[in-house]
């Protein structure tokens, strides 16, 4: 009989189970430091729904192109945005903000962007990919832009300033009213990168009324990046660039001389339309209602979390902003060693002599409970308390 040299099904599916088994799952719940959590259940159908379209020709998929059209309009909305704007479906934060610099380059003729010293690393790959100069702007003590030296440092060959709603480490975020006053007054181009903060800080004013505005309601601010696969509650990758003005889509855009459409706008060419479906039914099922919901959730078990760790006598970095907790410890290596022998994991930055825990949904007040302990346990072990 002829033997198969392939794996069968069920051997590819057994191989599949160990390799699933070997990963972390937002499920178990031991997922503290991670930006993004599991998609919402009507976001996993939508997104196997769809898993074989191309939005890179969207000629052939008119349908999935219908839904990625009205997502856009679905973000725009949520950043009152004018009726001039437009946006781009983009993989997550980083293509976002490649993309809006790209689009500031050409507008300028300029190659210096203003970037707060607290800004994602994606702007490394920018300057690399673009040879653009990054000028690092130092931050005040509650790690928001110092705007004395973001005024010091505008010269006459500034492409962009950089804005930050929601920074990676800490979840702060940067004076963008000032911000916007500054650009609007120096004639530049405003990006916020709120990949994280976009789907947190509208429904934030109504459990903290300081919050600074921070999207198009601001005239300077010319593009924002928000991503549905952080606190949108999407699936990967789903990220959108929102800009002011539709035509500065045409700057990054080419023709298309062998698909059905004739321009293509963005990086990228062949993607799917898995994660804009997923993105659009959860959008527009939550709603605003449905965020603000589950907004106000992280942000209350936020503020136990931290009552919880400070009753174990830790100290954090700053008082949150949003639902990123920095613990400060003097070796947070070691405390994240030890944790993830325990199963838990949290992002370690040594930077800020901190672990940081992001308290996305999946994260819930039984789940702080179970922690707590196991916090305990290892600060006493390695000596942290
Ligand atoms: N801008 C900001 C403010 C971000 O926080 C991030 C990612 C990006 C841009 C880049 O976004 P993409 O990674 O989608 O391109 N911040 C997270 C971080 O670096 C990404 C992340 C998410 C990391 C989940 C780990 C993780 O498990 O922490």
């Amino acid at each position: 009989m002829h033997k198969r040299n392939n794996p069968t099904k069920k051997d590819i599916s057994r191989q599949l189970i160990t390799y699933y088994n070997q990963d972390y799952h937002f499920s178990d719940g031991h997922i503290l430091g991670s930006m993004c959590t599991a998609p919402h259940p009507i976001a996993q159908k939508a997104y196997h729904q769809f898993l074989d379209t191309n939005l890179g020709d969207p000629e052939l998929f008119p349908g999935t192109k219908t839904m990625e059209t009205k997502l856009i309009h679905y973000i725009c909305h949520m950043l009152h945005a004018p009726p001039t704007a437009d946006g781009l479906i983009v993989s997550g934060g980083t293509e976002g903000n490649i993309s809006a610099i790209w689009i500031a380059k050409l507008l300028s003729n300029k190659t210096t962007i203003l970037v707060p010293e607290h800004a994602h690393f994606s702007f490394e790959k920018v300057a690399l990919l673009m040879n653009i100069k990054l000028k690092k702007i130092p931050s005040t003590k509650d790690y928001t832009v110092n705007i004395a030296h973001l005024k010091k440092n505008i010269t006459n060959d500034v492409a962009a300033v950089v804005a930050i709603a929601g920074s990676t480490d800490l979840g702060t975020i940067d004076p963008i009213p000032e911000i916007n006053d500054l650009c609007i007054d120096e004639h530049l181009f405003l990006h916020i990168d709120a990949a994280f903060g976009g789907f947190i800080i509208p429904y934030l004013k109504t459990l903290k009324p300081n919050i600074p505005d921070f999207d198009f309601r601001l005239k300077g601010v010319s593009t924002i990046s928000v991503d549905a696969h952080k606190m949108g509650y999407g699936a990967i990758p789903l990220g959108t660039l929102i800009m002011r003005e539709k035509q500065w889509i045409d700057l990054i855009s080419v023709t298309s001389p062998c698909i059905s459409s004739t321009r293509q706008a963005g990086i990228l060419g062949t993607r799917s339309g898995g994660p804009v479906a997923a993105a659009y039914a959860v959008t527009h099922y939550l709603g605003p209602k449905g965020y603000q919901k589950v907004i106000t959730t992280c942000i209350q078990n936020t503020t136990y979390f931290i009552h919880q760790i400070q009753k174990l006598g830790l100290n954090l970095l700053l008082e949150p902003t949003m639902n990123v907790i920095a613990i400060h410890f003097t070796n947070p290596t070691r405390v994240a060693q030890a944790l993830a022998q325990q199963g838990w994991r949290v992002n370690i930055m040594e930077h800020l002599s901190s672990i940081r825990i992001v308290v996305m949904p999946q994260i819930t007040k039984q789940i702080i409970d179970e922690f707590i302990p196991v916090l305990k346990k290892v600060c006493i072990e390695v000596g942290e308390l």
